[in-house]
């Protein structure tokens, strides 16, 4: 069919549809992945234990990819590899802050030595490391999911949440500590929807059902990779948790 038989609205309700049919079946299975902090091999050896096929699973990460682990260039380039998509972390969201000075020709601040190491190994892609941060979201929200790096406010909701708290609540109310109750704690479930987050490392996995025949209406998956823990993921329409054992000695020394 030719397109001067269709009025230009008529193109844009095909375009749309044939858009939409896509995005449904350029997936199989839907893949979310913990806070992966530089642990490049643990990240690999996911994509394994899940059986990663490249184009037909899609790959969805809780943000907080690169530092303070042994090989952020590699994780870089697994994301490359398996098109990975990300919601900004409180670190990815300072590394963007860093990239942006440098990109501007000011001299990036690093708070820690090792924030500097993660910088300048990742140097040679920074151009592009850029330009993937400036696009990640704070949040992704489709039909089955709602995915967050650190959580929502859990009175406000999704669109009373602010960017501070996107990117690193942890306690409600909020403190310094990394104890005492979660934000999630005082949640309640979203109508027919998992809520993912990673951040909360001390936390732990955290896994809530209202009933045994539904998803998890709660999932963290931040069990603490770069601190001697797990990197966990979770299969959404498998609704199946796998875990891989870190390979890091505990460096808890730095949990936020
Ligand atoms: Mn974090």
């Amino acid at each position: 069919m030719s397109a001067e038989f269709l009025d230009d609205s008529v193109i844009d309700a095909y375009d749309t549809r044939s858009l939409k049919e896509e995005q449904r079946l350029s997936h199989e299975r839907t893949i979310f992945v913990g806070d992966i902090h530089g642990c490049a091999a643990e990240f690999e050896a996911l994509l394994d234990a899940v059986v990663f096929r490249g184009g037909r699973d899609r790959l969805l990460l809780t943000g907080d990819a690169f530092t303070r682990g042994p090989d952020p260039l590699r994780v870089w380039d697994l994301i490359g590899e398996t098109r990975a998509r990300m919601v900004l972390g409180n670190h990815d969201d300072r590394q963007l802050r860093q990239l942006r000075n440098h990109a501007a020709g000011r001299e990036p601040r690093f708070k820690h030595e090792d924030q500097r190491r993660t910088f300048q190994h990742l140097q040679q892609v920074s151009a592009d490391l850029l330009l993937w941060f400036n696009a990640c979201p704070l949040y992704i929200e489709e039909e089955d999911f709602l995915l967050v790096h650190a959580g929502i406010h859990p009175e406000k909701g999704l669109s009373g949440t602010s960017r501070d708290e996107f990117l690193t609540i942890r306690t409600w109310p909020p403190m310094d500590d990394i104890e005492g109750p979660r934000w999630h704690d005082f949640l309640s479930p979203l109508e027919g929807r998992s809520l993912l987050f990673g951040h909360d490392a001390p936390g732990g996995l955290v896994l809530r059902r209202e009933r045994d025949d539904q998803r998890p209406w709660l999932l963290g998956l931040d069990s603490g990779c770069i601190y001697g823990g797990a990197l966990s993921a979770w299969i959404m329409e498998e609704d199946r948790l796998v875990r891989i054992d870190s390979r890091q000695s505990d460096g808890s020394r730095w949990w936020r």
